[in-house]
């Protein structure tokens, strides 16, 4: 029996692996799921409630590599100290095309810097989405789209690459890809930094279309100027004709 750790922080993410998990039917592994303590909509789900289900990876970590065979970081919010990813093989599913899209929110900067964008499940070393690959797969982005509609389109390659890669992933039996160089790396403050917009920065409509399209996620409130001392946000909407 391979004892296999989950920490995942993302609802919509846990209900699709649950469901490939089931379609796998591999009795041969054994699946525990925590998520981290900062606060997300995986709180709120079933399968959580009642139940000590919060881990911090830096204060566990010698009961991680003693009690489990693999551990797999699903949009999970802490980083994998040294310690850990040298001691057990640990495997993140990252929403971005590695090398291309390391960091933060990779379709936003992928629609800003016009680069191509997909998904990854890779090997974690001591870097942040810097690992040997596993398996990637780029998605489609239309000049129409927002980061919702590329986030959307990643986060469904991401389970198909877990549905395709299934067993090789737990038997261990895959090649792996060495990434082509460091690539890109956008972090949390690049994001804060495009969001706010200077009204008297050049640029072509083009850019601007684009900023605020890579800015524009559902109920978020992202891009935003100033006037009077009052902050105004703003989304774009987008209409191809059909
Ligand atoms: O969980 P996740 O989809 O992924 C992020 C990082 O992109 C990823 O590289 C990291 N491994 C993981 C731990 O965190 O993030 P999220 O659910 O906070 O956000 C999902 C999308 O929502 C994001 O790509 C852009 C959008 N978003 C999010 C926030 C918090 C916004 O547009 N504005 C926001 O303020």
């Amino acid at each position: 029996m391979k004892n296999i750790l989950v920490i995942i922080d993302n609802r919509v993410q846990y209900d699709r692996m649950q469901k490939i998990i089931l379609q796998k039917n591999r009795n041969d592994l054994n699946f525990e799921f925590k998520h981290s303590s900062i606060k997300t909509a995986i709180w709120d789900h079933e399968d959580f409630l009642n139940k000590d289900s919060i881990i911090n990876v830096n204060d566990h970590k010698e009961e991680i590599i003693k009690n489990y065979d693999l551990v797999i970081s699903v949009h999970c919010y802490q980083f994998f100290p040294k310690r850990i990813v040298d001691n057990i093989r640990s495997i993140n599913i990252h929403p971005g095309y590695n090398p291309i899209n390391r960091g933060w929110y990779p379709q936003v900067f992928a629609i800003v810097n016009n680069l191509e964008i997909g998904a990854t499940i890779h090997e974690m070393d001591e870097k942040l989405d810097n690992g040997p690959i596993i398996c990637r797969m780029l998605v489609e982005k239309y000049p129409w789209d927002t980061s919702l509609d590329i986030y959307n389109r990643v986060l469904e390659a991401e389970m198909q690459l877990f549905y395709t890669y299934f067993d090789q992933i737990f038997d261990n039996t895959y090649e792996k890809i060495v990434p082509e160089g460091r690539g890109n790396f956008y972090s949390k403050k690049d994001f804060y930094k495009l969001c706010e917009i200077n009204l008297n920065e050049n640029a072509t409509y083009g850019q601007v279309i684009n900023r605020l399209r890579a800015l524009t996620h559902g109920e978020y409130q992202n891009a935003f100027f100033q006037e009077d001392g009052k902050k105004i946000f703003l989304n774009l909407t987008l209409t191809p004709d059909e």
